[in-house]
């Protein structure tokens, strides 16, 4: 029967901006290559997610793929932040330019994973009641792709229509003439209340932490500005190929509690008038390791909130305390804070007026019932780990990964968690993953693992692993990278606070995009310092010397 299941050399998981680029680079290196995909199309995070507002919140410049200059010269960006439709559109093409459709099956989960040891090679059991197996196993799940639950009782009650914006329906919503309400105010809460507002007949926020939300300064491009733009492209990938965040933003040394009122006061308006993510954090070097300094940033912002929120008693409940600016990701917004001053908008603040329930006709506070016609959970994610552990991955002795990560993840750079041979985590928790610009960090991730990948085969090896010992000074590494900062000050999806009962542990790694690279390319130069490498061996590993002689693993599909 096993031997009736085709093999491939890799399987990747996903159709978004990792996957697709893992088939390109995985299948341009030689290997034969199958990928799954949930949906019923390409652009993963942006197909799930595209909810009223959905956008990128970096600029189109730096969120898209650099290994082609031929694709960045010939598609054109609209904005400067692309919705989550034009960059579906431009995935699509992606998709259609380097054919890689052919090598996805959509619709399709990847439910369980198992390593065969005796055959060093991956068996992949997928929902339409099939099986592959593959020497290497890519997830290219995505950080934020398993929607959490609002954990508030009485969610299957609710008679009106309601949606997580993580699985937005494929066909839109009409909004006019509704009472709406949204039950979170992160990235994905401010982009929907402030596209909303105006839109239907009222808009209720039930925020349970006020954010920090800074202009995102949002604009059509001019041919002019693509063409600009398109001239520097080379120059500005380099440099964000060495750069901390993966985008070409210095960050300066100097400190903010150095400077005097006036010098921060113009800092600080110039990040707010010219805003982008980095914006506050590039105006001095201690905005994330001093509280004092960030303080001033914090106060600063709270300010600007206090000037456009009209009402007093509204502008309060919206002001951002209980954690650093920047250890939560701020919100871009144009327009956000002003939507407050409309009549058609009103603020619930959960921590004086918490929801009791939900019921058939909306949400009971403990002030009453507010009748609503649909319901939006903008409450995020089970990020970085959901979308691994909620597929039944088994490695070595049929341990299951969702039990090792248990008690938080752990993997050694990111790449590949001890006793799961072969199986590669892009942009997985101990690597800069979501603290980057994600496109650059899933090129270097895949680069580096097709990489491997190709040194494996020509050098006769069938099986990669790690060691727990590495893996625990790798983790060691990133919690006391983070320890230097204000990060862990802050209930943040970074580090789990947001799921209930999930270990808290902070799991990007905040070194930097450029020295992580430099770490990666170290190990790799190294012969995969910290890796556990095995040749093939003999005819008890049939399928893996066929891998090694040919090249490339027997079978295809
Ligand atoms: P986030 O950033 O995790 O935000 C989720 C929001 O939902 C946040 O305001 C939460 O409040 C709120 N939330 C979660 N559960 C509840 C319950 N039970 N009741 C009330 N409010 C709740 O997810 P997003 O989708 O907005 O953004 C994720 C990332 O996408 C973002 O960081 C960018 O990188 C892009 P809390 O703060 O936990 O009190």
């Amino acid at each position: 029967m096993s031997q009736d299941i085709k093999t491939v050399d890799a399987i990747v998981i996903g159709a978004g901006f990792a996957g697709l680029y893992a088939i390109k680079h995985i299948r341009d290196a030689g290997f034969t290559v199958q990928a799954f995909e949930a949906g019923d199309g390409i652009g993963g995070t942006w197909y799930w997610n595209h909810y009223p507002g959905a956008r990128v919140d970096l600029e189109c410049w730096d969120y898209s793929y650099s290994f082609s200059p031929e694709l960045q010269d010939e598609w054109e960006w609209s904005h400067r932040y692309p919705t989550a439709q034009e960059l579906m559109a431009y995935l699509e093409h992606v998709a259609d330019r380097f054919k890689l459709r052919e090598k996805i099956q959509f619709n399709t989960r990847v439910d369980s994973a198992e390593f065969i040891e005796s055959e060093n090679l991956w068996l992949a059991r997928t929902s339409d009641g099939k099986a592959l197996k593959a020497r290497f196993l890519v997830p290219a799940t995505g950080g934020l792709s398993v929607p959490k639950p609002p954990e508030i009782p009485g969610i299957e009650t609710f008679k009106g229509e309601a949606y997580h914006t993580g699985r937005w329906p494929r066909k839109e919503p009409t909004y006019e003439g509704k009472r709406i309400g949204v039950i979170g105010t992160g990235s994905s809460g401010v982009q929907v209340i402030h596209t909303l507002a105006g839109k239907c007949k009222h808009l209720t926020v039930f925020q349970r932490t006020a954010v920090f939300v800074v202009p995102a300064k949002n604009y059509p491009l001019t041919p002019e500005m693509r063409q600009r733009a398109r001239a520097t492209y080379a120059e500005r990938r380099a440099l964000s190929r060495i750069t901390r965040f993966g985008i070409p933003a210095a960050m300066p040394n100097d400190s903010a509690l150095e400077a005097t009122p006036e010098e921060r006061q113009a800092k600080f308006e110039n990040a707010w008038i010219n805003s982008q993510l980095l914006g506050f954090r590039q105006c001095f070097g201690d905005i994330l390791s001093d509280g004092k300094a960030n303080d001033l940033v914090a106060e600063f912002i709270r300010d600007k909130i206090r000037t456009i929120v009209k009402n007093p008693e509204t502008a309060k409940k919206l002001l951002p305390y209980g954690f650093p600016f920047g250890t939560k990701r701020p919100c871009l917004s144009d327009n956000y804070y002003d939507v407050f001053n409309r009549d058609d908008v009103s603020l619930v603040d959960l921590k004086s007026t918490p929801i009791v329930r939900i019921v058939p006709d909306g949400i009971e506070t403990t002030e009453g019932l507010i009748e609503l016609d649909m319901l939006i959970y903008a409450t995020g994610y089970d990020a970085l780990t959901g979308a691994l552990t909620h597929i039944d991955v088994r490695g070595i002795g049929g341990q299951r990964l969702s039990d090792k990560w248990e008690d938080g993840a752990k993997t050694y750079l990111g790449l590949m968690t001890a006793g799961f041979p072969n199986l590669f985590t892009v942009t997985g928790p101990g690597s800069p993953g979501p603290l980057a610009n994600m496109s650059m960090s899933i090129e270097q991730h895949v680069d580096w693992i097709t990489d491997c990948m190709a040194y494996l085969r020509n050098h006769g090896i069938v099986r990669i692993d790690t060691e727990p010992a590495q893996e625990n000074a790798w983790m060691d590494h990133v919690q006391e990278v983070v320890s230097r900062t204000l990060y862990e000050k802050a209930n943040s999806w970074y580090r789990g606070a947001n799921v209930p009962g999930k270990p808290q542990i902070f799991l990007p790694y905040l070194g930097g995009h450029g020295n992580y690279r430099n770490k990666c390319d170290e190990v790799a130069a190294m012969g995969y310092q910290g890796f556990v490498l095995t040749r093939a061996s003999g005819t008890g590993d049939a399928a893996a010397s066929r891998f090694a002689e040919a090249g490339l693993a027997g079978g295809s599909v």
